[in-house]
């Protein structure tokens, strides 16, 4: 192309137009294309997508909209250990990130991106994150040659001119950078510059590591300057519960990846609770600070759902079937021959006969997989048919209830509630939670996971406990913070617990509690409810033995728990909060 690659610009914010003219002379593509956000573009561009084969247009009668998509096999998760935080000092990432020193990584970098895109468009995207006018609401401008990237941030932010209008001719955007390169794990970087607001995505085409505003921006970048700002940046659901009389509670709730978010966000109540209603905010991220009124206000920043797909069906999560049944894009689940897709727990018998997500031949005889376990979704929140109103409100909303839980197969109670905000911090921090497909790793082992953020988290992990634990200062009226586990297992391995919509009779709890209408038990790891404050009724083959099961504190797993959390202390040495210990302590003496 010639090189005024500012020709067709949409904009003239001189540091927009700075940043993609310096980024298209390294990166030389053949074309650029600068998004707009409207509907004839996302028909231009998905047309375009399916001539170059990137989607597949799928069966428009049974899914209108809805366009499939298959990664490289090498490149289907997050990578940790190619995930890195370029803070000036090591000290700064802390130990649980890795850490590249900015100039080094820089250079590693552009002489990555030397070229990279010749032949190529590069998309030009402009984006929020948080609805229009938030005081919380950030504006990014991520640079891509993947057009399934600029398709799918069409979907999960608010992406076009919005994004232009809000940040107007100032520079406080985000600089995001995506290359695919030839999608090789060994040329593969996602790396974050804090001091400069950018990231730079290299070698990868799968969405945690490319749809820079999602883990990237709103959790890393956004948890590093929550710190400096005061508020807090979290990988937290948020759900609104209303009651048959009409008041409504907000929730917040952090699981690790492929640990419930998206279920729990989107719960359909039993029969048993007539009446009562859940509302999604968010499924995945939350930015939170304190509102004048002393509580904390919560926004979710997406605006759409990146899912995980297998598992989900009419009876598991009905309301993310109803969402993902139009304008969705599947990435990596299996085809059948009608052009429909198919997945392990969806709803009927497996086909006869399919692709799996590498396009390979499939049978249900087969050993493997016809959808990758990781296999996501990326679908517009306004498709769901229990969004909240107030998803869209800048304001946000004011949050009742933090929930923090993990997936454990033994020694995690069902549902216990912290003492107080400092104990609520220990309870987060100290949680540990089974790996999954989410990251490129061994799936299944415990790990610490402090509040789901071990992956996200862009700066020292201790400092981090240290701003929540100050934090409590600015909110008069902090949250009531507790702990679930959906995931416990009787001897057999079967889960004790039926979870899913079954979940709300653990929410109820919860928002009896914050209400102030129900009591509760103490136990060593916090307040419990007693059987009787527990709704059991219209539950098949779960009662009161069944549930004092599910709740049992083993207090020989427990010293080992305690055991393992000293790892976490021993690492995070250096700036672990002593609040956090004497927690410890006290967690013992009451288990001795
Ligand atoms: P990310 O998008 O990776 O952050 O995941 P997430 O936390 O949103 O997890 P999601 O809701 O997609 O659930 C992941 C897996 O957990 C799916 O296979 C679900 O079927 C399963 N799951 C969710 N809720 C429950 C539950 O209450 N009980 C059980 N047993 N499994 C659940
Ligand atoms: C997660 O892994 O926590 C996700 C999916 O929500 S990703 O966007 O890939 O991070
Ligand atoms: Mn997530």
């Amino acid at each position: 192309m010639s090189t005024n690659y500012l020709e067709n610009a949409n904009t003239n914010n001189q540091h927009v137009l700075k940043f993609v003219r310096e980024t298209a002379e390294l990166c030389q593509p053949d074309q650029i294309h600068w998004c707009d956000g409207s509907e004839a573009e996302k028909q231009a561009l998905t047309e375009d997508a399916v001539a170059k084969g990137v989607l597949l247009k799928l069966n428009q009668e049974k899914l209108p909209g809805c366009y499939y998509h298959r990664s490289s096999v090498n490149d289907v998760a997050r990578v940790e250990q190619l995930t890195f935080i370029c803070t000036e000092t090591a000290e700064e990432a802390g130990p649980t990130n890795n850490w590249a020193a900015p100039k080094e990584m820089y250079a590693k970098l552009k002489g990555l991106l030397a070229g990279a895109m010749k032949g190529r468009t590069l998309y030009v995207i402009p984006y929020l994150m948080g609805p229009l006018g938030s005081s919380l609401t950030k504006v990014g401008i991520e640079i891509t040659d993947s057009i399934y990237v600029a398709l799918s941030m069409r979907v999960m932010t608010r992406m076009g001119k919005v994004a232009y209008d809000q940040l107007g001719s100032g520079d406080d955007f985000n600089r995001g950078i995506h290359s695919m390169l030839d999608i090789n794990p060994d040329r593969r970087y996602i790396a974050h510059f804090p001091l400069d607001n950018t990231i730079i995505s290299v070698g990868s085409n799968y969405g945690g590591n490319v749809l820079l505003g999602k883990k990237c921006l709103a959790l890393r970048m956004g948890s590093y300057l929550a710190r400096k700002q005061g508020w807090l940046a979290e990988h937290m659901l948020i759900l609104g519960v209303e009651s048959p009389t009409g008041e409504k509670t907000y929730v917040a709730a952090a699981f690790p990846s492929a640990c419930g978010k998206t279920n729990f966000a989107m719960l359909v109540p039993p029969a048993q609770f007539k009446g009562w209603k859940i509302w999604t905010l968010g499924d995945d991220i939350a930015w939170m600070k304190p509102g004048s009124d002393g509580r904390l206000y919560a926004i979710n920043p997406e605006n759409g759902y990146f899912g995980v797909v297998p598992g989900t069906n009419y009876k598991s999560n009905p309301n993310a079937m109803e969402t993902i049944k139009r304008d969705t894009i599947y990435t990596n689940v299996a085809l059948t021959p009608d052009l429909d897709v198919w997945w392990e727990g969806k709803d009927g018998e497996p086909p006869k006969e399919c692709l799996d997500w590498k396009g390979q031949k499939w049978t249900p005889d087969s050993k493997e997989k016809a959808a990758h376990p990781n296999s996501r979704f990326a679908a517009p929140m306004r498709n769901n048919p229990v969004l909240a109103p107030e998803a869209n409100d800048p304001k946000g909303v004011p949050i009742s209830a933090i929930i923090f839980g993990g997936r454990r197969g033994t020694t995690m109670p069902l549902i216990f509630q912290s003492f107080n905000w400092g104990h609520g911090v220990f309870t987060g921090a100290t949680m540990g939670s089974e790996t999954t497909a989410a990251a490129a790793h061994a799936v299944g082992e415990v790990r610490r996971d402090p509040m789901a953020m071990l992956p996200f988290c862009g700066y020292s992990m201790g400092q981090y406990f240290q701003h929540w634990l100050r934090m409590r200062k600015f909110i008069a009226v902090p949250p009531s913070i507790f702990h679930v586990n959906w995931f416990r297992k009787d001897e057999k391995g079967n889960f004790l617990w039926p979870g899913f919509g079954e979940n709300m009779r653990v929410l109820k709890w919860i928002i009896d509690r914050v209400r102030g209408r129900v009591g509760a038990v103490e136990s060593p790891l916090g307040w419990v409810p007693s059987v009787d404050s527990f709704e059991l009724a219209g539950l098949k083959d779960f009662g009161p033995a069944e549930f004092a099961q599910a709740q049992a504190i083993n207090v020989e797993e427990w010293k080992r728990e305690a055991l393992s959390q000293e790892e976490l202390f021993f690492k995070l040495y250096a700036d672990m909060p002593k609040e956090l210990s004497y927690q410890r302590e006290l967690l013992i003496s009451r288990l001795v």
